[in-house]
């Protein structure tokens, strides 16, 4: 029988199916399957591949650590028993000692589950890698719409007459997704790319802006100047649905096409030739993802863009809206959940007295009304001693957060640290207690992709070992934790469905998202859907916006430059991005043998005046080193990048260099930029270089 699942990899959140046959699993395309994200079945390198990781080296019985990287073996029941009695004392001097993250690698259930957890223990530290990646879409699309979510769907783009790229490698991080685009393209639409790259993406583009890493603000000011001063703004949307305009109009007055190409790079005459094409357009879409949101000011740049939406009133229709690409399978649906320390399930503000006794009623313990900390926040309270105990489900903070060696030492320093993962990693390496979980396809439940469509993947691989699905394992340990009254007080849930249906009960976008109608409906139901008869919303703002009077707030914002910009001592820019074949941290992918031989290591992108003048030789090696630390890897030497900026891919371990200020409203990372120096090493001295790193443990 084929097993109908989602690819456990992207937000894109493919479909697939898997069949048990006598000669093992095997994979077949859902090309029967209509309405779902990747038409006719269609899979990327990594949907093609995932077949090949999870047999591997897995995670397969609790294990308790004697001392740093070496475990025993122990028995499920002591290993719930243990954490649940070492997070109760830890809660018992103060909550707040402790830090749980939830995990966009796996369903919503459990995710419901451990945010539930962390609130009834008293404390609201409770995030996960959204913080690293659309933090700040979610703050900055909700200060100007009222909410962060995508606002239209892939048909929409596919609908659309302009699409802009922004800070978005799209053929490369949402492959399937961006077909959406390609055919949008046959059909005669204008593709805009804005990247400090040329990428695969910029390949495919009509317009290419290539800007100054962390100039976004100036460039989208610079269009919306265009645009008024020609008078192509939407005046009847403006007037009827918008507030700020007079001011937004003097702030971007300052940003003539000529300032705004000192400050970008990007030439007066593509400016406007962007912002006229762009405003004239029937419908248009904005898409954007990492380029725009990892910087010290990503809420703004959000806040930017979203402005730039409003005022052209290319919002609340097919074929236009808003499209931050999600990038995690699940993010979307951790978000929704409330695995974030400002917000229970459903966005309900925990500082809103309101919202907060509707949870106490519902879950029968006192909440705590006091935002609690994010990741990076974390670290930074763990090494003062302030955060004692971290419960990690499915994140690799070691390798993916920004300046990775102050994690590394953030954990040591705790007295307790549980790690839930489906194989070692750099993190469970630290550990006291590691529980290992099933991966998403030996187990079932429901995920939301980047579209807000809800789907539900099927069990269709027996999991190794002891392995046990997440929810199972925080429902035993919410229950050893003392939380064992029945219905919706306690853990007692004995099956993802029933979950479910607590979340349907509390969380207003999912009530009518029933296991039952996912079941039968494999192309999935878009959120926000009120009651069971609901089919679903695709394209949101149709009619009013969700903020207090329903009108788009739009932002007037300045340029400022990242926190860390180029000096005589570190006189390059360095920006951190992905490979096709490979996913984050490498703990799947780089368990396929097949992705690794084609996607073997990382490059260093240098333009050609930056090679010659650093004397980096292609190939040959090269040592980057910022004010954090030092790193290796070979280089490619390209007029891909500008002069003054290199790029390395972070899936290796690159997070040794990035630097972790953060913007003040979203807690993100500036993860795209920071100030380094390069020069050139032998091999000898590299591979050296590199075992010192993996034996300290911060790189993959
Ligand atoms: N293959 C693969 N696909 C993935 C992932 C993966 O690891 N591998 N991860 C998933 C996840 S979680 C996410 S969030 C998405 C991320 O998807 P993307 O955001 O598309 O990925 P990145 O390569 O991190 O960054 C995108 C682009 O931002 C550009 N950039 C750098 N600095 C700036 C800047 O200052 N301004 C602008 N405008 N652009 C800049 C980079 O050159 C890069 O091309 O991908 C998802 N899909
Ligand atoms: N420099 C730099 N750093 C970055 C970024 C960047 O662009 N540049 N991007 C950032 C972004 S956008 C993101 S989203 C983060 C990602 O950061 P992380 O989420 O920490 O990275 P992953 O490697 O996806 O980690 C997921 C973990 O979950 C495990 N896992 C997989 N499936 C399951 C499951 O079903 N159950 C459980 N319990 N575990 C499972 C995996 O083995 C892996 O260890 O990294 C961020 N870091
Ligand atoms: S595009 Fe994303 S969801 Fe689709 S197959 Fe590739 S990794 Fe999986
Ligand atoms: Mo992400």
């Amino acid at each position: 029988m084929r097993v109908p699942v989602v690819c456990p990899y992207c937000g894109v959140g493919c479909r697939l199916y898997i069949e048990k046959t006598p000669e093992g699993y095997r994979l077949d395309y859902a090309d029967d399957i209509l309405g779902i994200p990747n038409e006719k079945g269609s899979l990327c390198p990594k949907g093609n591949a995932v077949l090949d990781l999870f047999s591997k080296d897995r995670l397969k019985k609790p294990l308790k650590a004697k001392e740093e990287g070496k475990f025993v073996e122990i028995s499920w029941g002591n290993a719930i028993k243990e954490v649940a009695i070492r997070l109760r004392e830890i809660a018992k001097d103060d909550p707040n000692q402790l830090m749980f993250f939830g995990s966009a690698k796996t369903y919503n259930e459990p995710n419901y589950l451990i945010q539930k957890l962390a609130r009834m223990l008293g404390t609201n530290n409770i995030d996960h890698c959204a913080r690293l990646c659309h933090s700040s879409t979610v703050a900055g699309l909700k200060a100007v719409f009222g909410a962060g979510a995508m606002t239209n769907t892939y048909r929409d783009i596919e609908m659309a007459d302009v699409i802009v790229i922004w800070g978005h490698n799209y053929a490369e991080t949402h492959p399937v997704g961006f077909r959406y685009v390609l055919k949008a393209k046959e059909r005669g639409a204008k593709v805009i790319v804005v990247d400090p790259r040329y990428t695969r993406t910029a390949w495919f583009s009509d317009i290419f802006l290539q800007l100054h890493p962390g100039t976004d603000i100036a460039l989208a000011n610079g269009m919306m100047q265009v645009i008024i001063k020609h008078g192509l703004y939407d005046k009847d949307f403006v007037e009827k649905r918008t507030v700020g305009f007079s001011e937004l109009k003097k702030t971007v007055e300052k940003y003539s096409p000529e300032r705004v190409e000192e400050i970008t790079g990007v030439p007066a005459e593509l400016i406007e030739e962007a912002a006229v094409t762009f405003a004239r357009a029937e419908n248009a879409v904005i898409t954007w993802a990492m380029g725009l949101t990892q910087s010290v000011h990503g809420y703004d740049n959000v806040r930017a863009i979203a402005t730039l939406i409003a005022i052209t009133g290319h919002i609340g229709r097919p074929g236009n809206g808003a499209s931050p690409m999600r990038g995690q399978n699940n993010v979307q649906g951790a978000c929704d959940l409330g695995v974030l320390p400002n917000v229970f399930p459903g966005y309900q503000a925990v500082t809103d007295p309101d919202k907060r006794k509707a949870f106490e009623k519902f879950w029968r313990v006192p909440l705590s009304g006091e935002v609690g900390l994010t990741t990076v926040e974390a670290t930074h309270e763990a090494l003062r001693g302030r955060v004692r105990a971290y419960y990690i489900m499915g994140e690799n903070p070691v390798i993916s957060e920004a300046n990775s060696r102050n994690v590394l030492r953030a954990l040591r320093k705790l007295e307790f640290l549980v790690v839930q993962d489906i194989f070692p990693t750099e993190t469970t390496r630290l550990a006291d207690i590691v529980l290992p979980a099933t991966s998403m396809l030996e187990n079932e439940g429901s995920l939301t992709n980047t579209e807000r469509r809800v789907q539900w993947s099927f069990k269709a691989i027996e999991p190794p070992g002891e392995a046990r699905p997440d929810w199972w394992i925080v429902s035993e340990i919410g229950k050893a934790a003392g939380f064992t009254r029945s219905g919706t007080g306690g853990f007692n849930y004995n099956s993802p469905e029933e979950i479910l249906r607590e979340i349907n009960a509390i969380v207003p976008q999912y009530r009518g998202i029933t296991p039952e109608r996912l079941k039968r409906n494999l192309a999935g139901i878009h959120w926000p859907c009120p009651s069971e008869d609901h089919p679903g919303t695709r394209v949101l703002y149709a009619g009013g916006f969700l903020t207090p009077d329903g009108k788009a707030h739009l932002a007037s914002v300045d340029h400022r430059p990242p926190a860390e910009t180029p000096d005589e001592e570190y006189p390059l820019t360095l920006t951190t991005v992905r490979y096709v074949g490979h996913f984050h941290t490498l703990t799947m992918t780089g368990r396929s043998e097949l992705l690794r031989k084609r996607w073997r290591e990382p490059f260093l992108e240098v333009h050609p005046n930056d090679a010659e003048r650093f004397e980096l030789k292609e190939g040959r090696w090269a040592l980057i080193e910022t004010r954090r630390g030092r790193y290796v890897a070979r280089v490619k030497v390209t007029t891909a990048v500008k002069p003054g900026v290199v790029a390395i891919p972070w899936h290796w371990g690159a997070n040794v260099l990035t630097n972790d200020a953060l913007d003040p409203v979203s807690k993100i990372p500036d993860t795209k930029a920071c100030a380094c120096r390069v020069k050139p090493i032998g091999d000898a001295e590299a591979k050296r270089i590199l075992e010192e790193l993996r034996n300290e443990g911060v790189v993959a």
